[in-house]
């Protein structure tokens, strides 16, 4: 079998690189990666001498690459896209080229070449919009509030219509917000944990009373991995946990964990159009077996000591990525 899987530089999908190298240990694994701000090559360093793994960098925008590419694919897992809500707030552009148009250059060119026999599009609980009361199903109208969320709407209903009119088999797994060990440093809670363990202030938006459902990026690989095998072709698959928590609470976990002062916590202006709560109904994931493994503590403290342990992975980014943390954060209000 061969495996493509997109974006696997990144967080999520170098987790699920390394567990689908795990789960098919006989298949020839390829990714490809553009290496843009947030794509670290080292985070495949554990796959360096595994035989049938291959890196390729390039741009899911990239036809004839991907053409090439996709005649030799059985399974193609595509978790390129620009993924930070307030990045898409400054430069929504980057976000309709990559998740939008790299979406549907994957898809058209597996109904070209015809050889793709499942295809994994990674979508997010964000196109729900906010869900104030209960949970949103599979079938709940989509409501994206940000140009991240709406790219990521556009792109994950071109691959349920191309399911449709293609027979492409295509699986759109929903997930809810995901965290772990390298996750990109601008994401809250490796954010809020690497200014807290540098005693900086940790910039909460708002009232800081907006909920997330969270879940670790462990658990979240073995949901995909299960989505991919058993998933039935044109279906959304939720990934949720249920666990939803105020960004409040998860900012004073976080300074207790890293031995910092409450007094960090520093609210300031809040996100334009900032969604107040997500929550997925996850039983149709849960019908195909999927259980939760990682209770947030527990998840949330072993992804603090994982970033007390490794800062020669993440401050060099930091550094890289100081015009946009000034641009974000230098002189924003106070709330
Ligand atoms: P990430 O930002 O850590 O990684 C994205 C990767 O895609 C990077 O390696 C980057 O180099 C690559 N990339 C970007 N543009 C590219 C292009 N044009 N061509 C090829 N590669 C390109 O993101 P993540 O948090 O791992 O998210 C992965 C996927 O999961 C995204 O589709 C995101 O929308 C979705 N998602 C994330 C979460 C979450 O909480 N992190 C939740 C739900 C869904
Ligand atoms: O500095 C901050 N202060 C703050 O209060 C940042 C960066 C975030 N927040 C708040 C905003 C959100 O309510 O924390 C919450 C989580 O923020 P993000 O980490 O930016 O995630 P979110 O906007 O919920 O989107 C994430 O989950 C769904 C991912 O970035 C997406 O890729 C995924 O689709």
């Amino acid at each position: 079998m061969h495996i493509l899987i997109t974006g696997g530089a990144g967080f999520i999908g170098s987790h699920f690189t390394e567990g689908a190298c795990r789960a098919w240990p006989r298949a020839h694994v390829t990714v490809l990666d553009a290496l843009t701000y947030a794509g670290v090559r080292e985070n495949l360093a554990s796959l360096r001498r595994r035989p049938r793994f291959r890196f390729v960098r390039g741009d899911i925008t990239n036809r004839a690459l991907v053409r090439k590419l996709l005649r030799e694919t059985d399974l193609l897992v595509n978790f390129a896209a620009e993924t930070h809500v307030d990045r898409s707030l400054l430069w929504a552009g980057n976000f309709l080229r990559t998740d939008v148009m790299g979406t549907f250059t994957l898809l058209d060119a597996a109904r070209e070449t015809g050889r793709v026999r499942r295809i994994v599009h990674m979508s997010t609980d964000e196109v729900y919009g906010p869900v104030m009361t209960g949970e949103a199903r599979e079938g709940a109208r989509l409501d994206p509030s940000s140009p991240y969320s709406a790219s990521k709407a556009g792109a994950d209903l071109l691959a349920l219509a191309y399911a449709r009119s293609f027979g492409i088999p295509v699986v759109v797994p929903r997930a809810c917000n995901i965290y772990g060990p390298r996750q990109f440093p601008e994401k809250f809670i490796p954010l809020f944990v690497t200014n807290a363990l540098r005693g900086l202030p940790l910039p909460l938006y708002g009232d800081g009373r907006q909920k997330r459902e969270w879940m670790h990026v462990f658990d979240a690989v073995r949901a995909l991995l299960l989505v991919a095998r058993k998933g039935k072709t044109g279906e959304i698959y939720n990934i949720g946990t249920g666990d939803r928590r105020t960004n409040l609470e998860v900012a004073r976990r976080i300074v207790r964990a890293a031995g910092a002062s409450p007094a960090l916590i520093r609210p300031v202006r809040d996100r334009p159009g900032h969604d107040r709560r997500y929550a997925v109904s996850a039983s149709k994931v849960r019908k195909l077996g999927w259980r939760q493994r990682i209770p947030f503590p527990a998840g949330l403290a072993s992804t603090v000591a994982w970033y007390r342990a490794n800062p020669g992975w993440w401050k060099p980014l930091l550094r890289r990525e100081g015009r946009y943390f000034k641009i974000q954060y230098h002189r924003r209000p106070a709330r």
